[in-house]
């Protein structure tokens, strides 16, 4: 509670009214970054102005206001190399981006199965209690963006697939047109709409995939950036033991139109256990609870 106390001393003391708003510049970007398999996250470590980030990883720019803020919700288990890598990372490009953003990791207690769905939807009302984010990224925590004119920013009209090449799969291509998996932006509206993510798949698969229904079911379409631009480095790892196939995964989508209304956000029921502003991300643990 002291670092929550500082905190809100610190927010409460900023003020941001003399500047000018933030431009969409790319004097500051790399463009596409030349990150082989062997990134440290050390090499991001140099790139970082941590004096600016204040505890719970939450950044705004110095030299100029930015309207929009945007919450880096990253559901998360078991993969501390990979996430130290990508909080490095983001933290690098996010402030070349001149954005406003606050990074969230969100951990399940254990012994129960990783639940992609039900972490963001935990992620997105932790942030929505702490900062009032316009824009939400659900990120999966092995993905480095590898081109930073991939803005990370939510699309008005529409949620906001970022993804477009992703080293995991064949010849770096999308799986599948209706594939949003890895990071996608939802802007709080659009996250209500579609009433979040199903909080019903434990395990690997199919939780992406309902989410694009429940788009779908809403009239939105998926957006993206030109394909030289979302790229993606898919960080390696040694199988998912700790997360096999959700046998189940086929029969929740067939259903999952159908639930959207009344599972998810909505209905989402679970246990904060714990909440820290560690030095570069708050750090949210929580417990499953059955609903009713
Ligand atoms: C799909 C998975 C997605 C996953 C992509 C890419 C399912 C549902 C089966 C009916 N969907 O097959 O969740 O992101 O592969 O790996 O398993």
């Amino acid at each position: 509670s002291d670092v929550l106390q500082q905190e809100t001393i610190h927010w409460s003391s900023y003020t941001d009214k003399d500047l000018a708003l933030c431009k969409k510049t790319i004097r500051h970007l790399h463009g596409r970054m030349n990150t082989s398999l062997d990134v440290k996250a050390t090499d991001y470590d140099k790139q970082i102005v941590l004096a600016d980030i204040k505890y719970g990883g939450i950044y705004r720019p110095r030299d100029c206001k930015q309207k929009d803020s945007v919450a880096i919700v990253i559901p998360y288990r078991d993969r501390i190399e990979h996430l130290n890598i990508l909080i490095n990372h983001l933290h690098a490009m996010l402030q070349r981006q001149k954005l406003y953003y606050g990074i969230y990791v969100v951990e399940m207690s254990l012994p129960v199965q990783f639940n992609r769905g039900l972490l963001a939807n935990a992620g997105f009302m932790t942030a929505q209690s702490i900062g009032t984010y316009s824009c939400y990224i659900i990120h999966d925590v092995d993905l480095l963006p590898l081109n930073d004119f991939n803005e990370y920013k939510c699309s008005p009209n529409n949620p906001k697939h970022l993804v477009t090449k992703n080293s995991k799969f064949k010849n770096d291509a999308l799986p599948y047109t209706d594939y949003i998996g890895g990071v996608l932006a939802l802007t709080t509206e659009q996250y209500y709409r579609v009433n979040g993510f199903s909080n019903l798949y434990f395990g690997w698969g199919g939780e992406d995939d309902d989410m694009h229904l429940r788009i779908k079911a809403r009239n939105f379409t998926i957006v993206r950036n030109a394909e030289h631009i979302g790229v993606y480095l898919a960080l390696p790892h040694n199988g998912d033991s700790s997360n096999p196939p959700n046998p189940y995964r086929d029969l929740l989508l067939q259903q999952g139109a159908y639930r959207m209304n009344v599972e998810g956000l909505s209905s989402i029921s679970y246990i904060r256990k714990s909440l820290e502003f560690r030095q570069l991300y708050t750090w949210v643990l929580i417990d499953c609870v059955e609903s009713e």
